[in-house]
C-alpha cells in the first residue's frame, strides 16, 4: 500500500492535517489506536482561538461551530469573593473567542473525511515506524488480524503525548522540557445552565475553580484535585458542594446542579519536544507538546501546528518548495513556546501550589488585584488568551 502521507492519531491534530490535506488533493491515511466512539467519548478542549475557528472554515468543517458554538468577548477572574472581567473584544481590537467543544470539533472532522471517503484505519494496532529519516518511509499497522504495510512520503505524528511517534525518535535527537505541575483538574460535565454567560475563573485558598460550558444547558466544570486524589472519591454532592466554596459568593448563588453525565482528573504538566522534525516525520500536537489546560491552548496549538504542517506539505507538493518544510519545527516552536510560557503563567496565579506556604497565596491575590486595576496588564493577558498573531 502508498500514500503520499501517512498520519498517526485521529485526535484534532491528524483529522484537521487530513481533512486539509484531502481538500488540497494529497493523499493521506489515518491510523488510529482507538475506535472513534472512544476518541469521541474523551471530554477535552472548549475554548478555540479565532485563527483555530477561521481554520475550521478553510477546512470546509465551520457551519455548525458557527450555528452551535457560542462567541465569548470576555471572561471574568473570581477572587476575594468578587468577579473581575477581562474584556477580550475592548483589549484585543476586536478579537473573541469561541465556545465549542472538542467533542464536537472532532466528530466534525470524522463526518467530513466519511464524507470524503478518505481511508481511515481505527482500532489499528502495533502502529511502528520505519525509515523515516531516509526517503522512503514506512509505517506498519495490525488491523483485522493482518499486518499492513504503508509506504508514504511523509509522516504526521498526531498521536499524543504517549503516542509512538515521538517514542520512535532516537533520544539523541531529541532534547525534552517537563514540567510536571503538583495537582490536577477534576472535570464534570452536566446538563445544567451555566453559572454564568462567560467563563470564571476562580482564585480561592481551598483551590482553583473554573466554571466554563459547552452550551446555554450544557456546563463543564474543573476542580483543581491532588495529584494522588482519584474520580471515585469524589461523588456529584461532593463535587458540587466544593465547587460552591471555591466559586464566588454569586455564582455559587446560580449554581444549578445535576448529575454528571462524565468526570474525570488530568494531570497538569508543561512538556515541549524539540526539534519537531525528523527527517520526513513532523510531529504535530500533544505528541510534540503539553501546556496546562488553564490557559485553554492545548487543542489551539495542535491547530496551529497543523496550519503550519498542512501549508508546507502543499508548497511541496504543488511548488516542489522544501522551504516550508525547513522551516516548520523552528515556526511552531515559537509560537509553542509562548503559550507554554502563557499557560504556565495562568496556571501559577490561579492555583494553590502546596509548598506555596501563606505567602504564595497572597502574592497571588497581589498579582490579581494589580491586574483587575490595570488596563496594561489586562491586554498582556487579553493578548495571548485570544492567541498571538501567526508570523508569516
Ligand atoms: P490527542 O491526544 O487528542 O489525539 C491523539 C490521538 O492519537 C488519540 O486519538 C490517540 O488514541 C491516538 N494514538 C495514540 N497513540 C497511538 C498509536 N500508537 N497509534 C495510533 N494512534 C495513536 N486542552 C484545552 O485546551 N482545554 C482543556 O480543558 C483540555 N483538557 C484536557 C484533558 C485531558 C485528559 C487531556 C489528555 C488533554 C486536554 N487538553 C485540553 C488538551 C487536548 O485538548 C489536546 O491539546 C488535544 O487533544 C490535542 O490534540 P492531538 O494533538 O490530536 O492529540
Ligand atoms: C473547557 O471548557 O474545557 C475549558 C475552558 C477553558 C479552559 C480550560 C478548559 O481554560
Amino acid at each position: 500500500m502508498r500514500t503520499q502521507v501517512a498520519i498517526i492519531g485521529a485526535g484534532p491534530a491528524g483529522l484537521l492535517l487530513g481533512q486539509l490535506l484531502t481538500r488540497a488533493g494529497i493523499a493521506n491515511l489515518i491510523v488510529e489506536r482507538s475506535s472513534a466512539e472512544h476518541v469521541l467519548g474523551r471530554i477535552r478542549a472548549g475554548v478555540l482561538e479565532q485563527t483555530t475557528a477561521d481554520l475550521l472554515d478553510e477546512a470546509g468543517v465551520g457551519a455548525r461551530m458557527h450555528r452551535e458554538g457560542l462567541v465569548h468577548e470576555g471572561y471574568e477572574l473570581a477572587f476575594g469573593g468578587m468577579r473581575h472581567r477581562i474584556d477580550l473584544r475592548q483589549l484585543t481590537g476586536g478579537k473573541h473567542v469561541v465556545v465549542y467543544g472538542q467533542t464536537e470539533l472532532t466528530r466534525d472532522l470524522m463526518d467530513a473525511r466519511r464524507a470524503a471517503e478518505a481511508p481511515t484505519v481505527y482500532e489499528a494496532d502495533d502502529v511502528s515506524l520505519h525509515d523515516f529519516d531516509g526517503a522512503r518511509p514506512r509505517i506498519r499497522y495490525a488491523s483485522g488480524g493482518t499486518t499492513h504495510e504503508l509506504a508514504c512520503d511523509f509522516i504526521a505524528g498526531c498521536d499524543g503525548y504517549h503516542g509512538v511517534s515521538r517514542a520512535s525518535v532516537p533520544a539523541a535527537a531529541l532534547t525534552t522540557y517537563e514540567r510536571v505541575y503538583p495537582f490536577g483538574w477534576l472535570g464534570l460535565l452536566s446538563d445544567t445552565p451555566p453559572v454564568a454567560h462567560e467563563l470564571v475563573y476562580a482564585n480561592h485558598e481551598r483551590g482553583f475553580a473554573l466554571a466554563s460550558m459547552r452550551s446555554p444547558t450544557r456546563s463543564r466544570y474543573y476542580l483543581q484535585c491532588a495529584l494522588d486524589d482519584h474520580v471515585d472519591r469524589w461523588s456529584d454532592e461532593a463535587f458540587w458542594d466544593e465547587l460552591r466554596r471555591r466559586l464566588d459568593p454569586a455564582a455559587a448563588e446560580a449554581l444549578v446542579t445535576g448529575p454528571s453525565l462524565e468526570k474525570s482528573i488530568a494531570p497538569l504538566r508543561s512538556f515541549v519536544a524539540e526539534p519537531m522534525r525528523f527527517g520526513r516525520l513532523f510531529l504535530a500536537g500533544d505528541a510534540a507538546h503539553i501546556v496546562p489546560p488553564t490557559g485553554a491552548k492545548g487543542l489551539n496549538l495542535a491547530a496551529a501546528d497543523v496550519r503550519t504542517l498542512a501549508r508546507a506539505l502543499v508548497e511541496h507538493y504543488a511548488e516542489r518548495s522544501e522551504a516550508g518544510l525547513a522551516a516548520y519545527s523552528d515556526r511552531c516552536l515559537r509560537r509553542v513556546w509562548k503559550a507554554s510560557r502563557f499557560s504556565w503563567w495562568f496556571t501559577s496565579l490561579m492555583h494553590r501550589f502546596p509548598d506555596g506556604g501563606e505567602i504564595g497565596h497572597k502574592l497571588q491575590q497581589a498579582e490579581l488585584d494589580y491586574l483587575a486595576g490595570s488596563r496594561a496588564a489586562q491586554t498582556v493577558m487579553a493578548e495571548n488568551y485570544v492567541g498571538l498573531p501567526f508570523e508569516g
